[in-house]
């Protein structure tokens, strides 16, 4: 079964009111004000049955100037629009009004409706069609079917619903259900034993009871109670159906009208809007650089300020990059319609299509901006992907916070990724928890920078294994983190751009420099170890023969890095081999004696208690022995 949402446009009083009364038995004027006044105020819903058996949800609008916001709210999620024009009067302000706001929002479909037939006679009907038709040209309606009906007398309703069951029979626009579900908020009201519910058309996804989701743009996470379509409870509800939604954990007086409710952390809030805005030929206004405007989008109105990124103005029928500033937030998605009104006196002079609903403060003619936006326009989700992705080369970027920005669903965004991936464009780096994603030409960028960074370390300290990764990180990757730092450092590695020794990074060919220097100082230390035995000597007491104390502790490190050395504590070091056999002995010793005191050390290896106290620490630190009691005693670790 399809789900196909049919709305009314018109002019006030043209008779939309009366014609879904005629169509469904319902009146959908709830309002006492509207009741007494004869007008419609707010959005009307109700449904009625095709012959064919297709459920078709129905929204009414208001056409009195004055409510034309309301009339806004209730397009969105419109497949079929009934314009209806009274045959008495024809096409009037409104009528133009509603069919510029139905074509900025995207609506495709319609039949124009020619009401009161009953008013006028034969030959006047065939002179107001050929009138409205005319007029209508150029416009989305142009090949619109004609059906003159009487709503208050019945005549042509037939006819009407056949050519309604006709057009929604041809396909009506498809629906996306694999992507995340969003409920533009249309009422929200409370019903006692109930609470807070809230209705609206769900223009994509899938919602189903269980899911726990987010009202936007306030932040409250939503439990639902219940879901009801045309007044029948729902297990699930689908994109293309009037819906409404019980929910707990939320009051009413935290939502309203403009909401969006949609899975938690599937959208963004923002107050900034990259759009392409389209100016409506009949405008009467030139929208000027900074100019107020009300905004409208989804269920929402918010004001604004326009800034125009690609011209100093922009008149009838011209066209532009615009960012929009808002003065509240609102959480929408690429690709989404809008419209803007002037701000006072209240006209409709343009709207278009959300390119960028997560950008930054831009600034104006600058020759980037409108090439990103140009490729935003008409670029793929992938390509918009890629641009994010680029754009947190410091930072790299989650693929939760791509879908986020982007308002896709973690599917969606995995295989844009993976087509980057297989295009070369990204590396991806999976984590425990999230998986991140880099730019190819992020990747190239700190390929040289490392090459840069190492080989002027490699020059400077030559003596060294390399740069320390820690300290790579700090000066040029701060941002990144170290976890992911050493995924990336991993794939480097990898692609043979790098070299690593234990904690240190070096260019691939890079080798320490084992010259003369190296051969007097490492001699110097290593004789002055080996002499020295268990009585061991201070290394800021040994004599360099003029070697500068920097160097000679860059070969002492080396010394230790190829473990030939040992420290055994602060200042102190000795040969490696000493430090193996003194394990052996203490070992053996413990074997036999549960107890080794500090003075049996000292004898053991013919030392001083200065030198016996360290041995123990260092016996200690490798856990061969451990503290027992008194300070001079120890017994074996294990
Ligand atoms: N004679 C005649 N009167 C009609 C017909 N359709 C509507 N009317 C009358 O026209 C008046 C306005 O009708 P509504 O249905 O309220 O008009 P509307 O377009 O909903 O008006 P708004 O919602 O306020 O824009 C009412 O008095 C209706 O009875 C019709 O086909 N013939
Ligand atoms: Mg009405």
């Amino acid at each position: 079964m399809k789900n196909i949402i049919v709305g009314t446009a018109g002019h006030i009083d043209h008779g939309k009111t009366t014609l879904i009364k005629a169509l469904t038995g319902r009146n959908t004027d709830r309002w006492e004000e509207e009741q007494r006044r004869g007008i419609t105020i707010d959005l009307g819903f109700t449904y009625f049955d095709l012959p064919g058996g297709d459920r078709v949800g129905i929204i009414d609008v208001p056409g009195h100037e004055r409510f034309i916001n309301n009339m806004v709210a209730g397009v969105v999620g419109m497949d079929l629009v009934l314009l209806v024009v009274a045959a008495d009067e024809g096409i009037m302000p409104q009528t133009k009004e509603h069919v510029d706001i139905l074509s900025l929002l995207g609506i495709e479909k319609s039949i124009i409706v020619l009401n009161k037939c009953d008013l006028v006679d034969e030959e006047w009907i065939e002179l107001v069609e050929e009138e409205v038709k005319e007029e209508l040209q150029g416009t989305f309606l142009a090949q619109a079917p004609v059906v003159r009906v009487s709503a208050a007398t019945g005549e042509g309703l037939e006819a009407l619903i056949g050519a309604i069951e006709k057009m929604t029979g041809d396909e009506v626009v498809e629906k996306d259900i694999r992507t995340i579900p969003r409920l533009p908020v249309d009422r929200a009201f409370t019903l006692s034993g109930f609470g807070t519910i809230i209705t609206g058309t769900l223009v994509s996804g899938t919602i189903s009871k269980e899911d726990t989701l987010q009202m936007y743009p306030v932040g409250k996470e939503c439990k639902i109670r219940s879901i009801q379509v045309h007044g029948q409870d729902k297990e699930e509800c689908y994109a293309g159906q009037r819906v409404a939604v019980n929910l707990s954990n939320v009051k009413k007086k935290e939502i309203k009208r403009g909401c969006v409710l949609a899975p938690k952390n599937s959208m963004k809030n923002t107050d900034l809007l990259d759009v392409k805005l389209q100016m409506l030929d009949s405008s009467v206004r030139i929208l000027t650089n900074h100019m107020r405007l009300h905004f409208f989008t989804g269920t929402s109105e918010v004001l604004c300020r326009a800034v125009l990124l690609d011209q100093e103005e922009m008149g009838p029928g011209e066209s532009g990059y615009v960012q929009l500033r808002l003065e509240e937030e609102v959480a929408v998605r690429r690709g989404d319609k809008f419209v803007v009104r002037f701000y006072s006196p209240m006209e409709t002079i343009g709207g278009g299509v959300v390119l960028e609903p997560n950008p930054r403060v831009k600034r104006r003619f600058q020759e980037d901006v409108i090439e990103e936006l140009t490729r935003k326009e008409s670029g793929s989700t992938a390509d918009v992907i890629e641009m994010h992705v680029k754009g947190h080369g410091d930072t790299l970027i989650t693929l939760a916070e791509l879908a986020k920005l982007t308002a896709l669903s973690p599917d969606e965004v995995q295989e844009d990724i993976d087509i980057l991936k297989e295009q070369g464009l990204v590396d991806v780096f999976s984590m425990r928890k999230e998986t991140f994603v880099w730019h190819a030409d992020s990747r190239n960028a700190a390929r040289q920078t490392l090459e840069k960074t190492l080989k002027a370390y490699e020059e400077k300290y030559p003596y060294r294994y390399g740069m320390k990764k820690a300290e790579v990180q700090a000066t040029h990757f701060r941002k990144i983190k170290p976890n992911v730092f050493d995924k990336i450092l991993e794939m480097l590695i990898e692609a043979g751009y790098l070299k690593r020794v234990d904690e240190f990074l070096c260019t691939p060919e890079y080798k320490v420099k084992k010259d003369g220097t190296y051969d007097k100082v490492s001699g110097i230390l290593l004789d002055s170890f080996a002499k020295a035995k268990y009585d061991f000597v201070r290394y800021s007491e040994l004599d360099l023969k003029g070697v500068d104390k920097a160097v000679a502790d860059d070969i002492l490190n080396i010394l230790l890095e190829e473990r030939q050395v040992v420290k055994v504590t602060d200042d102190m070091y000795t040969l490696r081999d000493y430090m193996e056999h003194a394990t052996e002995v203490i070992r053996a010793k413990l074997s036999e004696d549960p107890l080794i005191t500090i003075a049996q050390v000292r004898d053991l290896f013919e030392t001083s208690r200065k030198s016996a106290k360290p041995i123990l620490e260092y016996m200690d630190s490798i856990k061969v022995t451990k503290k027992m009691g008194a300070e001079s005693e120890r017994i074996a670790y294990e």
